[in-house]
C-alpha cells in the first residue's frame, strides 16, 4: 500500500461515487426515503391522526437543521408520547432476560444506572450520546426518518449513528415498520455500549464507503439480518442481539418462537436474501457468536472489489484513501 501525502485527497468521481471522509461531511449524507410516511403512506397507524402529524413534522425540522458539532437538539415529550413510552418499556423489560443476548442486559443496565434509562421518561438523545461516546465512542445525529442505506453506512464509518426522535403512534406500541425512538433507545443503544459490537457496526460502515449500488444493496442486507435482526448463540441457548427485535415485543417472542426458520450467518448468502420490512422476516441468520460474525464480515469486506483501500484514523477521525499499489 502506499500512502498518500494529502489526508483530504477524495476517490475521482468517476472511479467511485462520493462518500464523506470526515465526520463533518456527513451533513451531505441526508438522502431520505420516502417509505412508511405518515403524511403519504395511507396504512400509516398515524396517517389519519393530523396531530401526530404536526408533530412529527416538528419533530423532522430539529433534525433537518441540525449540523455536525452542534448540541443534540432536546424534545420536551407529552404524556401521551410518555405513555407510548411507558407500555413499551414495561413489555419489552419483562421479557429481554431470557431473550435479549448478554450484551444487550449489560448495556441496559448501565443505561438504567446511568443514564436515567427507566419506563417514567424518554431518554434524550444529547445525553444518550454523551454516554455512548464515553463507552465505545460512538454519538449520535439526530435524522427526520429512513435514510438511504448509502448515507445511513456512511456514518457508522465515522462512529455516528443517526437516531430518530419522535415516538410511533399511540395505536400500535408493540411493533413500528420504521425507526422510532423507541427503536433506536432500546434496539440499538444498550448493543452500541458494546466494544465488540460498535466495531462490528463501525467495520460495516466503512466497507461501504465509494462501493457500487450493488455493493451497498447487498452491505444493508448484511446489515438488516445482523444488526437489526439477528441472532447469535450463547451457552447454548439462541439470543436476540438485533434492534429491530430488541424494540418490538411482538417480533421478538415471534423471533424466539419454533415458528420462523434459522438459517447460518453467512455472508455471501444473507448479503442477498430478500427481506421483509412491512411485518416480521420469515426467516433469521444465527449467529455462533459476535467474534465469529465480525470475522466473517471482515472477511466478506474484504472481497468487495474497489479500486482504493480505505483506513479511519482515530486521531483525526478522518477517513483516508490509500491507493491500492
Ligand atoms: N420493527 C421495529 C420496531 O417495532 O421497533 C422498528 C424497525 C426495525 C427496522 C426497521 S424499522
Ligand atoms: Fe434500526
Amino acid at each position: 500500500l502506499k500512502r498518500v501525502a494529502d489526508d483530504v485527497r477524495t476517490v475521482p468521481e468517476e472511479k467511485a461515487p462520493w462518500f464523506p471522509q470526515q465526520i463533518k461531511d456527513l451533513d451531505r449524507c441526508n438522502m431520505l426515503i420516502t417509505k412508511f410516511d405518515p403524511d403519504l403512506d395511507c396504512d400509516h397507524p398515524g396517517y389519519n391522526d393530523l396531530e401526530y402529524r404536526k408533530r412529527r413534522a416538528a419533530i423532522s425540522e430539529l433534525a433537518f437543521r441540525y449540523k455536525q458539532g452542534d448540541p443534540l437538539p432536546t424534545v420536551e415529550y407529552t404524556a401521551e408520547e410518555i405513555s407510548t413510552w411507558r407500555k413499551v418499556y414495561q413489555q419489552l423489560r419483562s421479557i429481554y432476560p431470557s431473550l435479549a443476548c448478554r450484551q444487550f442486559l449489560d448495556g441496559l443496565q448501565q443505561l438504567e444506572k446511568e443514564c436515567g434509562y427507566g419506563e417514567d421518561r424518554i431518554p434524550q438523545l444529547r445525553d444518550v450520546s454523551a454516554f455512548l461516546k464515553e463507552k465505545t465512542g460512538f454519538q449520535l445525529r439526530p435524522v427526520a426518518g429512513l435514510l438511504s442505506a448509502r448515507d445511513f453506512l456512511a456514518s457508522l464509518a465515522f462512529r455516528v449513528f443517526q437516531c430518530t426522535q419522535y415516538i410511533r403512534h399511540s395505536s400500535s406500541p408493540m411493533h413500528s415498520p420504521e425507526p422510532d425512538c423507541c427503536h433506536e433507545l432500546l434496539g440499538h443503544i444498550p448493543m452500541l455500549a458494546d466494544k465488540e459490537f460498535a466495531q462490528f457496526s463501525q467495520e460495516i460502515g466503512l466497507a461501504s464507503l465509494g462501493a457500487s449500488d450493488e455493493e451497498i444493496e447487498k452491505l444493508s442486507t448484511l446489515y438488516w439480518f445482523t444488526v437489526e435482526f439477528g441472532l447469535c448463540k450463547q451457552n447454548g441457548e439462541v439470543k436476540a442481539y438485533g434492534a429491530g427485535l430488541l424494540s418490538s415485543y411482538g417480533e421478538l417472542v415471534y423471533a424466539l418462537s419454533n415458528e420462523p426458520e434459522y438459517r447460518p450467518f453467512n455472508p455471501e448468502e444473507t448479503a442477498v436474501q430478500p427481506y421483509q420490512d412491512q411485518t416480521y422476516q420469515s426467516v433469521y441468520f444465527v449467529s455462533e457468536s459476535f467474534e465469529d460474525a465480525k470475522m466473517k464480515l471482515r472477511k466478506y469486506s474484504a472481497s468487495i472489489k474497489r479500486p482504493f483501500v480505505v483506513r479511519y484514523d482515530p486521531f483525526t477521525c478522518n477517513v483516508e484513501v490509500l491507493d491500492q499499489p
